[in-house]
């Protein structure tokens, strides 16, 4: 059913017998989730597991300068048990976790609940032999291996906080995480394949290793078998230590409000923002999104593509799924190896039901070719999702068309880091669905479109940044270490509210467009990368005197990355060079940070109070010189010249 006029797309009549919510349903419980949150939540809250249950549910204030989120503060829990341990009764020989290698001739492994319980109390024992208590920090540096998440609910299981750093970050990179939140020890691999490829974990983790306090050890998980380096003493076998480890290892009861994990994420100034997340409030909105925007049912193989260092495959690979006892593939490899047919294969081969992956990763199979999905049997697949930016309406039809033929609806889910779970989604048997729009807020979501400069609360069908009004369970708690900065990051702006720093629409359907960021992220393959992290990447260079980084928009990345860099005075600019720049800025951060462009820029545009204008260099980068705007607050607007000039030489 396609309303053609609005571009709206109804339900189909079995995806609504089907589904968890219906239409109605979504009205009655969105109004009661905002009316009376305590009622609301307090209820869903009782579907967790608990030690001791909570008496009270949400105490939550977003004023500036006495922020603090607490949603079942009195309850005890364990993260781990109501992943594994609450299910075992019931589905121990189920499948929990699906794994598929990189390389397709290798075999797939299906570990049951029984086999994730067991692995990841062994686990757990590992970490206590190695002194890991209650509240230390573990950065857990893998690849997209079942150990990943063994390591993940080893640490919710002992009450120690992980944080997963995404494996394609440099040794700098890791290092400045394990100091930022002081960690204990940092779990790695040998080597990781992906694509066909090798990268060398381990040694990675030896240089930013020597960057760090002494005391920190390295676990290793040997999952190649290639060769590396080790260090008596410090270095630690984990497959080893899990076979002689017990098999059982008694969860620690841990309050609703202890952190469960920091993870770093980029921001507009500075370097990345630890961000915590709870175990009870945060697992259940993990859970609840789950299991309601993905429909997900009894005996569905779900799968998300993304990586567990992201926020995504916390809350929708490990967390989210688990809780809800279901199914979740784990994907080592990339979507174009051995060729661009790899996701539709897997899929037909697992009967996957729920598939769930970033739009940049459409536009590039959409590039490849409708004869990839084609090949395949898609049958099984019932729920298609999309995540980590604003999808074009090519790619979303092009993925309705060609990989759901038509029958499956497309769940466009927008939400952050620090959001925890979903925030503007569709759920599949309730709400129509119009191409390139987010919908409707999930329960308890209370959107607020703001006016950008006066901060009023725009009504009705209005255009202006989006915040959130009121406190939701999974949202994030506060910066590792740094509570001031958390609420200057997010409070500050729109007093009272938590501010996404996302632009966003909302039409007379009352549905939800998001338009993107309006800080200095960049959001590069629907990973998050701030300007400044490239920026001060570029200025450690000995050559570089001065840098300023913004988007440009790109076919399949969404957006890149286009620099203007400053050389010191007598160095001369040159291919050499720019070479030399794009490779250091990709061991300074990782390859996700590489730059597409590099323009030399003799002088930057700079206020005369010396700000970098920063929306006339991304005028510049996108070839637009006819709408500069006011050029006349520039110190010297002679550089603008010189710069759309040399607009050609930028390599
Ligand atoms: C989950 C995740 C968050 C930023 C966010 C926004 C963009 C994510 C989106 C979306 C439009 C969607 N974003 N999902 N924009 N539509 N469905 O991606 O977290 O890495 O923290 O990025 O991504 O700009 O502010 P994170």
């Amino acid at each position: 059913m396609l309303d053609q006029a609005r571009g709206c797309r109804a339900p189909a009549a079995d995806v609504v017998a089907h589904a968890h919510v219906n239409a109605a349903d979504y009205d009655r419980m969105y109004a009661e989730s905002i009316a009376d949150p305590d009622a609301f939540w307090g209820r869903e809250g009782r579907t967790l597991d608990w030690v001791t249950p909570f008496s009270r549910v949400k105490n939550t204030d977003m004023t500036l300068g006495q922020v603090s989120i607490r949603w079942f503060e009195d309850g005890v829990l364990n993260a781990s048990v109501n992943c594994i341990d609450r299910h075992l009764p019931t589905r121990a020989d189920q499948t929990a976790i699906i794994w598929e290698p990189d390389d397709p001739a290798d075999p797939a492994q299906h570990i049951t609940y029984a086999q994730l319980s067991e692995n990841v109390n062994r686990f757990a024992n590992v970490l206590l032999s190695q002194g890991v208590m209650r509240g230390d920090r573990v950065v857990i540096y893998l690849p997209m291996i079942p150990e990943a998440a063994y390591a993940m609910l080893a640490c919710a299981r002992i009450g120690a906080i992980h944080s997963v750093v995404f494996a394609g970050f440099s040794p700098d990179s890791l290092a400045n995480r394990i100091n930022d939140c002081q960690a204990k020890l940092v779990i790695t691999a040998d080597t990781a394949p992906r694509g066909g490829r090798r990268t060398p974990l381990k040694s990675n983790a030896d240089a930013a290793l020597l960057r760090c306090s002494e005391k920190v050890r390295c676990l290793v998980v040997k999952h190649t078998g290639d060769q590396i380096s080790w260090i008596e003493g410090r270095d630690v076998d984990v497959k080893a230590l899990m076979r002689t480890a017990a098999p059982d290892c008694p969860p620690r009861p841990m309050g609703a409000e202890d952190p469960l994990f920091i993870l770093y994420t980029s921001g507009s100034t500075g370097r990345p923002k630890g961000v915590v997340h709870s175990t009870a409030g945060y697992l259940l909105y993990a859970a609840m999104t789950h299991r309601l925007v993905f429909d997900y049912h009894e005996g569905d193989v779900y799968w998300c593509t993304a990586d567990v260092g992201w926020v995504t495959g916390h809350s929708y690979i490990v967390y989210g799924p688990l809780a809800n006892g279901g199914t979740t593939l784990m994907f080592e490899g990339t979507p174009n190896f051995p060729d661009a047919g790899r996701f539709w294969e897997v899929v037909a081969k697992h009967r996957v039901t729920q598939f769930y992956t970033a739009p940049t990763a459409i536009r590039a199979l959409m590039g490849q070719g409708e004869e990839w999905p084609a090949r395949h049997d898609l049958s099984s697949l019932r729920i298609l999702g999309s995540v980590g930016e604003p999808i074009n309406p090519e790619a979303w039809n092009w993925f309705d068309r060609h990989v759901g033929h038509g029958r499956c609806p497309i769940v466009d889910t927008f939400w952050q880091t620090e959001t925890g779970g979903h925030m503007i989604t569709p759920l599949p048997g309730a709400i129509p669905t119009k191409p390139g729009s987010a919908t409707k807020p999930f329960f308890g979501v209370r959107p607020a479109v703001l006016d950008p400069t006066t901060g009023a609360e725009l009504t009705g069908e209005a255009e202006g940044v989006l915040a959130i009004a009121d406190s939701w369970p999974g949202q994030m708690r506060t910066l590792w270490g740094d509570h001031e900065r958390f609420e200057e990051a997010y409070f500050s702006q729109y007093p009272g509210t938590y501010f996404t720093g996302d632009g966003c629409r909302r039409d007379a359907d009352g549905y939800y467009w998001i338009t993107g960021r309006v800080d200095d992220v960049l959001n590069i393959s629907g990973h998050r990368m701030g300007t400044a992290e490239i920026e001060s990447a570029l200025v450690a260079h000995r050559d570089v005197a001065e840098a300023a980084v913004v988007g440009v928009p790109h076919d399949i990345k969404g957006q890149g990355i286009y620099a203007y860099v400053t050389l010191m005075n007598g160095v001369e600019p040159g291919e050499d060079l720019r070479a030399d720049l794009v490779k250091w800025v990709r061991a300074e951060i990782g390859p996700i940070a590489t730059p597409d462009f590099l323009q030399w820029a003799p002088g930057l545009p700079k206020t005369r109070s010396g700000k970098i204008m920063r929306r006339i260099l991304r005028k510049i980068a996108e070839d637009d010189f006819g709408s500069l705007g006011d050029t006349s607050t520039l110190a010297d607007p002679a550089v603008v010249d010189d710069l759309i000039a040399n607009r050609q030489n930028r390599g």
